[in-house]
């Protein structure tokens, strides 16, 4: 009998987006429930109790939250693509740049689109040093994860895709071709894979989304992505 794997997600979160990939890199058959984060579905609220945030991995009725947990999940459950390393130390590698991504360069971008004045500045410094640091990493290679994309591209899908969204929105101008020639590349690159591309919503829509969110984010002030 098929398995069944469903995806809790919306097709506008970039973490949603990190498990959805993940799925399609490995060809996985999957349904995937569409979330109105306004009105959270009992579902939700049952199979993520503690954050209640999506994605949710749901696999043979087993709750699988947290994106990058769900992305490693896919990984060594399903057989096919791999998206993390096998060598041990690289796995230690790609995590950690994962963790960095989550941690450091996301937060300050997105800090750095909703704030305004002297906390601004301090937001963008920090963005403008995250997004160096990624370019450095980068350099030589076309993908973070070699030939071909893994653990730590799927990580920064939202620096590929959402980042110009959110600083177009918020009017500001980061992440461009002048000051990060490789990671703008390799934004293109990473948006061209197929897996990739099926699991995008249409730019305009998301424009359109961010922008009509604009004022609440604004006034939350806080690393908190709806
Ligand atoms: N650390 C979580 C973040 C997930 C997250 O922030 N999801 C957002 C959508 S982009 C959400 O569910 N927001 C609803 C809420 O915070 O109530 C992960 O990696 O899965």
């Amino acid at each position: 009998m098929a398995e069944t794997v469903k995806l809790l997600g919306t097709k506008g979160s970039p973490f949603s987006h990190r498990a959805e990939v993940a799925l399609r890199l490995k060809e996985v058959n999957f349904e995937f429930l569409h979330e109105d984060l306004a009105h959270k579905s009992d579902m939700l609220l049952r199979y993520n109790p503690i954050h209640k945030k999506i994605p949710v991995l749901v696999h043979e009725e087993k709750p699988i939250v947290e994106s990058l947990i769900v992305v490693e999940y896919v990984d060594e459950a399903f057989n096919g693509y791999a998206i993390l390393p096998s060598d041990p130390y690289e796995r230690a590698m790609a995590r950690f740049w994962a963790r960095y991504i989550d941690e450091k360069v996301i937060p300050a971008f997105w800090m750095s689109c909703w704030t305004d004045e002297e906390m601004q500045k301090g937001f963008i410094a920090q963005a403008k040093e995250t997004l160096t640091t990624l370019e450095r990493q980068l350099k030589g290679k076309k993908f973070f994860g070699g030939d071909s994309i893994g653990f730590v591209d799927l990580a920064a899908g939202m620096v590929a895709f959402w980042f110009g969204i959110l600083q177009e929105v918020a009017g500001i101008n980061l992440l461009n071709e002048e000051d990060y020639p490789v990671l703008c590349r390799w934004a293109d690159d990473y948006c061209s894979v197929e897996a990739v591309k099926e699991s995008l919503l249409d730019r305009k829509l998301l424009v359109a989304h961010f922008a009509s969110k604009k004022e609440k984010i604004f006034a939350t002030k806080a690393p908190v992505y709806d």
